[in-house]
This record gives structure tokens, sequence and C-alpha cells, in this order.
């Protein structure tokens, strides 16, 4: 039988830990490294923040798999067992910018389906947990589930990237989205998007390119919040793939979905 509390409790007590060293960072120069691209950003607390966390689950639990963004067991192409699906920082470029707006995100899955998400938003020290079906907490108190909202009244979360060019809806469709909503706002930390729509700070959130890590915790919080999470064609997420995302309550995940994003009329 797995000790789901034992889990619970150990990373509860890991996120503080890697709380302190990560506060402790900002009073010395980081290592910061690029990616991908000129801005996309790692930084030597990134990989000591998921050592940290990957060698704690291995010590614990060396029957359980993890899948982390800076390199760890991202071969995993198979969903069975527990897998930990782990961002040791979500939000780099923030926190080398602004030390704030980044959060820790731990996805727990077994068999392919979601046992717990954590957010944790480490300077702020506030966390988004969800055990799925037993409800979703902000620091301990419940969530209430999402309102329905319209596109008029809605926040969206929206990168500026997205109106510059993008392969996936007609940059025009996005043009009308934003101009019909209520206002947008861009975060720079996906997992923290999701946790502002699950707690009502934002009605939508839209990107264009996330992985396991980004969504793995905050797609099990919107679902046990009633919300939907799919990909801009409104399509199921792959666990274990990249893809676009996004995610909202389910009468502006219709409207949006139906009015801008569905291009097959165009
Ligand atoms: P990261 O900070 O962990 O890399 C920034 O808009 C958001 O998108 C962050 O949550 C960031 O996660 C994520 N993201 C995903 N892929 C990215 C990439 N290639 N470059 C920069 N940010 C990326
Ligand atoms: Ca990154
Ligand atoms: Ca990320
Ligand atoms: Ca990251």
């Amino acid at each position: 039988m797995t000790d789901w509390i034992k889990i619970d409790t150990y990373v509860r007590q890991w996120l503080k830990e890697a709380r302190e060293n990560i506060l402790d960072s900002f009073n010395h120069t980081l290592n910061i490294q690029t990616k991908s691209d000129r801005n996309d950003l790692v930084t030597n607390i990134d990989k000591e923040t998921e050592l940290f966390l990957v060698n704690n689950i291995m010590k614990h639990f060396p029957n359980h798999r993890i899948v982390g963004e800076e390199g760890h067991g991202k071969d995993i192409n198979q969903e069975d067992g527990i897998i930990w699906i782990i961002d040791p920082i979500d939000g780099t470029v923030n926190f080398v910018h602004q030390q704030r707006n980044f959060a820790i995100s731990i996805g727990i899955y077994e068999n392919g389906r979601g046992k717990f998400g954590y957010i944790y938003d480490v300077v702020q020290d506030e966390l988004y947990f969800v055990e799925v079906g037993k409800g979703a907490f902000f620091n301990g108190q419940p969530i209430p589930l999402l309102e329905a909202t319209k596109v008029e009244n809605a926040i969206i979360g929206i990168n500026s990237s997205w109106i510059i060019s993008n392969r996936h809806i007609p940059v025009g469709n996005l043009h009308n989205l934003v101009r019909d909503s209520r206002a947008t706002r861009s975060l720079g930390a996906a997992s923290l998007e999701f946790a502002y729509v699950a707690t009502g700070r934002l009605d939508a959130y839209i990107a264009m390119r996330l992985s396991p890590w980004d969504f793995a915790a905050g797609k099990l919080l919107i679902e046990e919040l009633g919300g939907v999470v799919t990909t801009v064609k409104g399509e199921t997420l792959n666990l274990l793939e990249s893809s676009t995302v996004f995610v909202s309550n389910k009468a502006l995940h219709n409207e949006i979905l139906t009015n801008y994003f569905n291009t097959s009329n165009d």
C-alpha cells in the first residue's frame, strides 16, 4: 500500500527546506546559463533545487520515477507506477530579474492518474495544493469551485509573444480576444498562472508551448475545481509531451474555443 500521507508530509517539509536555500541564494551571485535560446535561462539554483528534491525522493521512495525539467528521467515514456513531475523553479526569468513570481511545481501521478499537485510560491510562502477527489487548497483553506465567466468580463493570462506571431491561432483571432476581454495579464510563471485561474485572479490562461513539468500540478488543481485544461485546439493534454495549453472555467473555455480558437470555419 502506498503511504500517501507520508509522501505529502515529506513534500511539504522539502518545500520549506528548498525555500530556505532559494531565499539564501538572493545574497549570492547566481550562475546563469542559457538553454534553447538567449531568453531561456537556467541557474545553479534551478539545478540545486531539482537535485535536492530528486535525492530525497530516491532515498525515501526508491521505486518511484521522476521527470524533472533539469535533466532527471526525461526519457520516461510510460505512465505506469508512481511518477513525480517536477519543475524546481518555474519562472526562472522572474527568479533572476525580479526575485519573486516563481514557484516550485510538483505533480504526483499513479498509473497516469493524478494524485497530488503542489504549486509553491516560494517568496510569498503560499502553497496551492490539490489532492485529486478530496479538494484544492490555498494555504490549507479550501478553494471554491470555479465560477462561470464571460469574455467581456474576463482577465486573460496571455504572453505577448502570441500577438507577434504563432503557428496555432490566426493573430487576428487573438486581437479580437484581447479587444473583447476586460484585460490581459502576463505573469511569466506557468504554474502560478494555473494557480491564479484556480483562485479567480485570472479567468483564463493561454500558453504557446508548455512541458509536462509546467502543467502537471496545475492541471490537477484546475480540474479538481471543475475547470478545463486542453490544448488551444481543445484536445486532451498528454502528460509526457509538450503542447499549447488553454486553461479556464468551463463556460469561458467553451466561449473562447468556439468564437476565437475555432479556425475550421475561417
Ligand atoms: P521556466 O521558467 O521553468 O522555464 C514563461 O512564460 C513560462 O513559460 C515559465 O513558466 C517558463 O518555465 C515556461 N516555459 C516553457 N518553455 C519555455 C522556454 N523554452 N523558454 C522560456 N520559458 C519557457
Ligand atoms: Ca526552463
Ligand atoms: Ca516551467
Ligand atoms: Ca523551470
